[in-house]
């Protein structure tokens, strides 16, 4: 039988990092190998192997994944929405060479599994807003989104057409304290814990009453596994499950986080990331995800602030 030899591509973002240490525990340390184009993050030092890598280097990449034994990649490498905004060529060349790169080489070397998420940020303002479903209409307006969109149909496309296993989540915004987030609307929902704790004041760049589909980290990184471990018979969708968990506004986050520090004040300035928050939906319908693969979420609003306060 063919031991599971796992390589992590940006293993040093938000993601990655509790993620890798996540699959670890599973795997077995030295069965899983990270990799990013930078440093080591402190959390990963001392865990199991590292190694630096371009994912947009092909040919570094292939002998990686062939000197290595590699069987599955999780690829996280990627430009988010707020910064993809400021280089657009550039997000639609990073988002999309490193999926076909890893697409790719896993079909040449017939890996068992791929994973590589979308996002919420597929939908657009013609998606129904409200608990948007698996499939609608899909029009997105961001180069994020639209990367992330061309990017579950090229899955999809390999999955059917040269039988590589990849699977997908479409994440909402996700809130963690381990690793720092990069560069991405929703980063508000994380922003507003250091600084209600550093400063009880936090001035949002979203305003007050935009709400967004948002998850804990922990249930992410739960959703992300349950769905790379299950039985390949029960993945209907070959594209990206809508996945959820909660929905808040900025003004709702702030009068949990009130309940806590009860000196705590928030103001509004939303800038150039209110346009595309408006377009994304408010919440996610993930009926699809519960029946295929059992998925549950954990934590809503109220516990996760509570877990984010005590451990920030
Ligand atoms: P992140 O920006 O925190 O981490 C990405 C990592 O990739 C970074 O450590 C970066 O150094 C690395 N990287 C960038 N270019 C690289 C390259 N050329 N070669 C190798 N490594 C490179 O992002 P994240 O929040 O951890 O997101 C991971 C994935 O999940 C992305 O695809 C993102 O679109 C998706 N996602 C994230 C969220 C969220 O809220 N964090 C929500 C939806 C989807
Ligand atoms: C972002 O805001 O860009 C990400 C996402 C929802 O994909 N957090």
């Amino acid at each position: 039988m063919k031991k599971d030899k796992i390589l992590v591509i940006g293993a040093c973002g938000q993601i990655g990092v509790e993620l890798t240490l996540a699959l670890r525990k599973m795997y077995g340390d030295t069965n899983v190998v990270a990799s990013d184009l930078r440093e080591e993050h402190d959390l990963l030092k001392g865990t199991g192997p590292y190694v630096s890598l371009d994912v947009m280097n092909k040919e570094m990449l292939h002998v990686l994944v062939i000197r290595h034994n590699i069987t599955q990649v999780y690829l996280l490498a990627a430009i988010l929405s707020a910064t993809g905004e400021k280089n657009p060529l550039l997000a639609w060349h990073i988002n999309m060479q490193s999926l076909l790169n890893v697409l790719d080489i896993a079909k040449e070397e017939n890996l068992d599994k791929v994973y590589w998420p979308s996002s919420i940020a597929v939908f657009g303002p013609n998606s129904p807003a409200q608990d948007t479903p698996q499939h609608t209409i899909i029009e997105p307006t961001t180069i994020y989104g639209i990367s992330k969109f061309a990017g579950e149909r090229w899955c999809e496309y390999y999955n059917h057409r040269f039988g590589v296993d990849v699977r997908s989540l479409r994440y909402p915004g996700l809130i963690s304290y381990k690793s720092a987030p990069g560069g991405g609307t929703t980063d508000y929902a994380i922003e507003i814990f250091h600084e209600a704790k550093e400063h009880q004041q936090y001035t949002s760049f979203l305003s007050e009453n935009t709400y967004l589909p948002m998850m804990y980290m922990p249930d992410a990184i739960r959703a992300t596994i349950e769905l790379m471990e299950a039985d390949a018979a029960k993945i209907n969708v070959r594209s990206a499950y809508n996945l959820s968990a909660m929905s808040f506004s900025p003004k709702e986050i702030g009068e949990e986080i009130k309940k806590h520090i009860p000196g705590f004040t928030m103001a509004y300035a939303p800038d150039y990331r209110q346009e595309i928050a408006d377009g994304w939906p408010n919440s996610i319908d993930d009926t699809q995800a519960r029946q295929d693969w059992g998925w549950k979420p954990e934590y809503d609003l109220a516990r996760m602030t509570e877990d984010m306060l005590k451990n920030i």
